[in-house]
């Protein structure tokens, strides 16, 4: 047992992520690392919801084609992108990467990858917001295909725990670490057309069905209490049946994923914990590493081929 865990270790890991390495910048953009750190806090400064942006841009790159920054690409006149699909237009933050680009390329043209940026970025804000600090590995390389359909593929609020196990497991991910990557709505916000029919708790569902009564457009937080804060209280809401979103509300009811929504209520450290480790798992799906890819110049358009 202990000699297969000694291979696995040694010779199948680095296998596997052979060019996804930390530090990776560290001969060819030695700043690079430190310039996200100042943009990023500068920002969380002056708007403590850039946490929540980050967080979903993050996720909803990596499970569409991989890590690969194809979600930043904008559509051009003949063609669509896929930050066009589904619940795109609430996915925020696009400027934020535009300014930390702009930085490293000062400092290092085309060195630095725009899913590197989204990685690193998104690490810092987390740090920020009172989450874990982590290391991530970095050499992600960009995408070349942007398509407005393929984000289809994205569950939605309302899917069934079952579909998003699959969804996750489809991707590596497991069923404790899919409800550790759901924690990230411990910030942020949904909009009323997302909110489920009906909220278990009493009070909030009257507040939310008049919230959305007066105002279509209307937004709520995912995390009740502490909206602005990365920490187990999220799991603490829905037990208290104050999920907003269906898939939320049903991770503490499901037999499948209930069990571990009560650890994590219970043992804020070791949410922390798994959520450092589902975050750097998530940031290495389907990356693109070695020559696949460019290192985009401007994350929102791919390099010009000749
Ligand atoms: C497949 C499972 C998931 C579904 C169906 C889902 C769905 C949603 C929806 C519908 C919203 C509201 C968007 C809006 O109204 O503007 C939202 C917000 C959010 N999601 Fe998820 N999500 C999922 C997984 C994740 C994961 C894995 C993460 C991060 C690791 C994440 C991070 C966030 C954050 C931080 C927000 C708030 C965004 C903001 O305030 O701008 N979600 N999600
Ligand atoms: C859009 O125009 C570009 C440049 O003319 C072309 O290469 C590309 O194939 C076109 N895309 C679509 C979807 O028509
Ligand atoms: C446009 O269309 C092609 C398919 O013809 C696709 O592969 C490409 O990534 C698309 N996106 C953009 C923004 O050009
Ligand atoms: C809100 O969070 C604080 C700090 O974690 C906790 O002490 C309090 O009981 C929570 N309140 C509600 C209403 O959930
Ligand atoms: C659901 C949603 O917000 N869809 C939008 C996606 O982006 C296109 C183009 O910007 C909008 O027209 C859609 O309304």
């Amino acid at each position: 047992m202990k000699q297969i865990s000694i291979i696995l270790f040694f010779f199948i890991l680095p296998l596997a992520f052979a060019d996804l390495q930390l530090g990776f910048y560290a001969s060819s953009c030695r700043k690079a690392e430190s310039i996200v750190n100042k943009v990023v806090q500068k920002r969380f400064n002056r708007d403590k919801s850039i946490t929540a942006a980050l967080l979903r841009m993050h996720f909803r790159d990596c499970f569409v084609r991989g890590c690969d920054a194809s979600l930043l690409i904008d559509p051009t006149k003949n063609n669509t992108s896929e930050k066009q699909t589904g619940a795109n237009a609430s996915v925020r933050g696009y400027d934020l990467i535009d300014d930390v680009k702009e930085a490293i390329e000062a400092t290092c043209p085309s060195t630095v990858s725009c899913s590197d940026i989204i990685a690193l970025l998104t690490r810092d804000a987390v740090a920020l917001s009172g989450g874990p600090k982590y290391n991530v590995p970095t050499g992600r390389r960009d995408g070349l295909v942007s398509n407005s359909i393929d984000a289809n593929i994205l569950p939605g609020p309302s899917s069934p725990i079952p579909q998003l196990t699959q969804f996750f497991a489809a991707k590596g991910i497991t069923t404790e670490e899919m409800v550790t990557l759901l924690g990230a709505h411990t910030v942020g916000v949904a909009h009323c057309g997302f909110f489920a029919n009906s909220i278990g708790d009493p009070a909030l569902n009257t507040k939310l069905v008049n919230l959305c009564k007066s105002n279509t457009n209307g937004a709520a937080f995912l995390d009740q209490n502490t909206s602005f804060v990365v920490d187990n209280e999220f799991y603490k809401q829905i037990l208290l049946k104050r999920g907003i979103m269906q898939i939320d509300q049903q991770l503490a009811l499901d037999k499948s994923t209930s069990t571990f929504v009560s650890n994590f209520a219970s043992n804020g450290d070791k949410f922390v914990k798994s959520f450092a480790s589902a975050m750097i798992k998530m940031g290495k799906v389907g990356v693109l590493v070695g020559k696949e890819g460019e290192i985009r110049k401007n994350c929102r358009v791919f390099n010009k081929r000749n």
